[in-house]
């Protein structure tokens, strides 16, 4: 079939808006009309040519939720009709990883997904003679993608797509981030390194856990006001700190923080992150997606003296299994989704997207298809 897609090039360029070709769903894959999709920062990191899985010419989005139109053989959990969010951390609830209860990150399909390709090895879309590469497994830049069963959380019909559809990335990464990676406390002090979709993800989490003070730490002052309607207890602009940042977040947490999260990609900032943790105990987590080549460090005597690194992907979450609750969660008002989208567009205008998340001017755009 015939579909609209935003495809990326070549590294750097802006997407090119085109009417490329769709195969049919194969064994174990469905065919999804995507409604609405957001623009991730990851995206953006994929697009400049810092992602070292990075694939040209791709259909990239992975913040999506649709309609399943049709299945292909073998496919058993979902019939057409259905309302689904893709997911770039499938859950095959077979392979040696999900059986583990130790982590989310399914390997199932993981190394031809990394190829920008389907379970099988071919990918789906192409643009004249030219193959196109799948993004994510999930290629949401498109008005119809294909996906894996596996890839696949069904969720209730009754949720708006233009809102849920954050919950296939940034929200459920944020969230997940502190209820299932850090396990935060009530009473826990927390510092957030970055405010924007994921880091306020992570301040609304802990707001709902309870924690004690939530520090949001970012270089851009118009990320304040969204963070403290959210829960934010404290802003620290780093530009504006005489002195190093590490002890001045260490005197403001009375000797440093229970749980820090880096929601930024930098590795100087994931060093901050770390150091600015309490001795004995304080646990920094790594949300942030560093570029090709970059690598973080500390003093080993950061971790001998109880300092705890972790990282984590869509928050340490089992798509299939999480995603229908925390849509649940937005459905019964106990997450805010709406204030995070601050920006809607058609397709045509995905490039202003990116030009807004460069900027600083949004936290999330999300495309209506
Ligand atoms: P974003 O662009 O919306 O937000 C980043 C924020 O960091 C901005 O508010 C910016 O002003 C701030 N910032 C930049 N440099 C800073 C600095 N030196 N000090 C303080 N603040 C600074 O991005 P996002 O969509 O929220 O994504 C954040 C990061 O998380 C990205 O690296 C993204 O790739 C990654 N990510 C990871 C996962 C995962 O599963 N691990 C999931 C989604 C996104
Ligand atoms: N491909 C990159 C790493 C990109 C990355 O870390 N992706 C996160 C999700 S970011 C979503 O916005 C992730 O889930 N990673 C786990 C995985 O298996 O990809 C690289 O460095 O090669
Ligand atoms: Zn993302």
């Amino acid at each position: 079939m015939k579909v609209k897609a935003a495809v990326a090039q070549a590294a750097g360029q802006p997407l090119s808006i085109e009417t490329v070709d769709l195969e049919g769903p194969q064994a174990g894959e469905v065919l999804v009309e995507i409604k609405a999709t957001g623009v991730c920062h990851t995206d953006a990191y994929t697009l400049s040519g810092a992602d070292p899985e990075g694939l040209f010419p791709a259909i990239l989005g992975h913040e999506g939720a649709g309609v399943v139109v049709e299945v292909g053989p073998e496919v058993k959990s979902l019939k057409p009709g259905d309302h689904v969010i893709p997911l770039y951390v499938p859950e095959c609830r077979t392979c040696e990883y999900c059986l583990s209860g130790k982590t989310n990150l399914c390997q199932s399909i993981r190394v031809t997904q990394g190829k920008g390709l389907m379970p099988n090895g071919s990918s789906r879309f192409s643009l004249g003679s030219q193959s196109l590469f799948h993004y994510m497994g999930t290629s949401t830049f498109a008005n119809y993608t294909v996906v894996p069963e596996i890839s696949l959380a069904k969720i209730r019909k009754d949720a708006p797509f233009d809102k849920v559809c954050l919950i296939g990335c940034g929200v459920t990464t944020g969230i997940g981030a502190v209820i299932n990676t850090a396990k935060v406390e009530p009473g826990a002090n927390v510092v957030v390194f970055g405010l924007g979709g994921i880091g306020l993800n992570v301040i609304q989490a802990a707001r709902l856990v309870g924690a004690n003070m939530i520090i949001g730490v970012d270089l851009n002052p118009a990320k304040r006001p969204l963070a403290e309607k959210l829960g934010m207890t404290h802003f620290v602009n780093p530009k504006e700190v005489e002195g190093d940042l590490v002890p001045y977040l260490v005197d403001l947490t009375k000797g440093g923080a229970d749980y820090s999260f880096e929601c930024i990609g930098n590795v100087e900032v994931m060093r901050q992150a770390l150091e600015c943790c309490h001795k004995g105990w304080g646990e920094s987590i790594i949300i942030g997606v560093a570029g090709a080549g970059q690598e973080i460090s500390t003093r080993p005597f950061q971790l001998v003296t109880g300092r705890v690194w972790k990282g984590t992907a869509f928050g340490g979450a089992k798509g299939r299994t999480d995603v229908p609750k925390i849509v649940d969660w937005y459905m019964d008002g106990k997450i805010d989704i709406d204030s995070l989208v601050t920006h809607t567009m058609p397709l045509e205008k995905i490039n202003d997207a990116f030009d807004l998340m460069h900027k600083g001017e949004s936290i999330r755009s999300v495309i209506n298809f």
